[in-house]
């Protein structure tokens, strides 16, 4: 199908795939092959070297993850896009691609634990330069940023607390200064907010999540230039990682794609009530949901984000004790990391997705100890929020 004047819901369904060149098949095929034969031995040579197109190894490429390759690059307005083992796969063979020693990377304050981990304590080990700058004003990037900067790094929002940062803005410093910039839009995924169209150069993803929604795959996506990815594919994750996705992986997220402006609909939607009932609550401290009147950042999340996302990092009164006491009185809500399921999950990022950092660091940037994060699933609204209001209800015992 040409995708050309089409809505986001149909190229999500049809992008990439013809049943007619698989026999009528409805769903691409899954080709569970590792290897590909070749017509003559000078074919498979002229298809090593590059000068013939076509599949001859899958961590190279495959049939089915040419159809998730094409879709997500359509859905990201992006021009190439490549599967990759898990969202850390994504994350390494990108910037396994694109620094070596010598280098700078610039990241914002606020990621996701294990990409923190690599960034600060990984990639300097191998001679890169990594800089923490707080992203949520712009300026600080401008007063910091050099000749040896070659990556800009950050999620918006960010995981766990949903600061935001101005791609648009980030975006037209760093490409002053020849830097690369590379956006986690794990959070808003392309209904949201799609990068590259504010000025981003790569889009990473943890498909694990919102994309794939029914939290039965780890997988993740990277979209950006043709030339691009053909680099992060042939050196990132051909020879430095090796983080290849799976066939199977890959039609379990094309199926997961084909509904993902209904889901996102439906947990932005339910967020905002969630946000709303937690906010009024008297053992409720504070929440950071982009989408209530009283959001630090209300001025760029209505600019960048066409919904608010379906993630509540929130404080209960009594801190620490007080948030772990409280997730371990609910009863609909699943205690588990992850996000983007059917299923709600609540964590505390301080002791799980988020103890890469030391307590200092979380202290500097911005994530509390007390902090704990829900993923709205898509239950119905009214029982997520009966969960929650009776575990805050019995929370007197930590009240001020
Ligand atoms: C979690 N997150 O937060 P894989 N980028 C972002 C993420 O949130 C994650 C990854 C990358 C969580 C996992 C336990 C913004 C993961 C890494 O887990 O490698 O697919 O993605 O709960």
């Amino acid at each position: 199908m040409n995708g050309t004047g089409k809505g986001f819901s149909t190229r999500a369904i049809h992008i990439g795939h013809d049943p007619r060149e698989s026999q009528g098949a409805l769903n691409p095929p899954i080709y569970m092959s590792s290897t590909f034969t070749f017509d003559s031995a000078e074919a498979g040579g002229a298809m090593f070297s590059g000068e013939q197109p076509g599949h001859f190894y899958s961590r190279i490429s495959n049939p089915t993850l040419d159809v998730l390759e094409t879709r997500i690059a359509d859905l990201e307005g992006a021009e190439a896009g490549l599967g990759t083992a898990s969202g850390m796969g994504a994350i390494t063979s990108t910037l396994w691609s694109l620094v070596q020693a010598g280098d700078e990377v610039i990241i914002d304050k606020t990621l996701y634990g294990c990409t923190f981990a690599f960034l600060t304590h990984g990639l300097p080990r191998f001679g890169v330069k990594v800089t923490l700058v707080d992203m949520t004003n712009p300026l600080n990037l401008a007063q910091v940023i050099g000749a040896q900067t070659k990556v800009v790094y950050f999620e918006t929002p960010a995981n766990p607390n949903n600061r935001l940062i101005d791609i648009a803005a980030v975006s037209e410093i760093a490409h002053k200064h020849g830097a690369k910039v590379v956006v986690d839009n794990t959070y808003a995924t392309p209904v949201i907010t799609r990068p590259i169209e504010h000025g981003a150069d790569i889009v990473v993803h943890s498909a694990t999540k919102f994309l794939s929604g029914h939290g039965d795959v780890i997988a993740g996506l990277v979209v950006g230039s043709a030339e691009e990815i053909a680099n992060i594919r042939l050196v990132g994750v051909k020879d430095m990682t090796g983080a290849v996705m799976s066939p199977l992986t890959a039609m379990l997220l094309l199926r997961g794609i084909k509904t993902l402006d209904l889901r996102m609909a439906r947990h932005c939607e339910t967020a905002a009530k969630v946000a709303d009932a937690l906010q009024s609550h008297p053992a409720v401290l504070k929440v950071s949901y982009p989408g209530l009147a009283g959001f630090d950042q209300r001025a760029l999340a209505e600019r960048q984000m066409s919904k608010f996302g379906g993630m509540i990092p929130f404080e209960v009164v009594g801190g620490k004790p007080g948030g772990i006491a409280m997730m371990n009185r609910l009863n609909l809500i699943q205690r588990a990391v992850s996000l983007g399921d059917a299923e709600s999950l609540i964590q505390h990022p301080a002791s799980m997705t988020h103890s890469t950092y030391s307590p200092e660091e979380r202290a500097a940037h911005g994530i509390g100890e007390g902090l704990v994060r829900l993923s709205v699933g898509l239950e119905d609204a009214g029982d997520i929020i009966d969960d929650l209001m009776e575990a805050l209800g019995q929370h007197n015992s930590y009240a001020a």
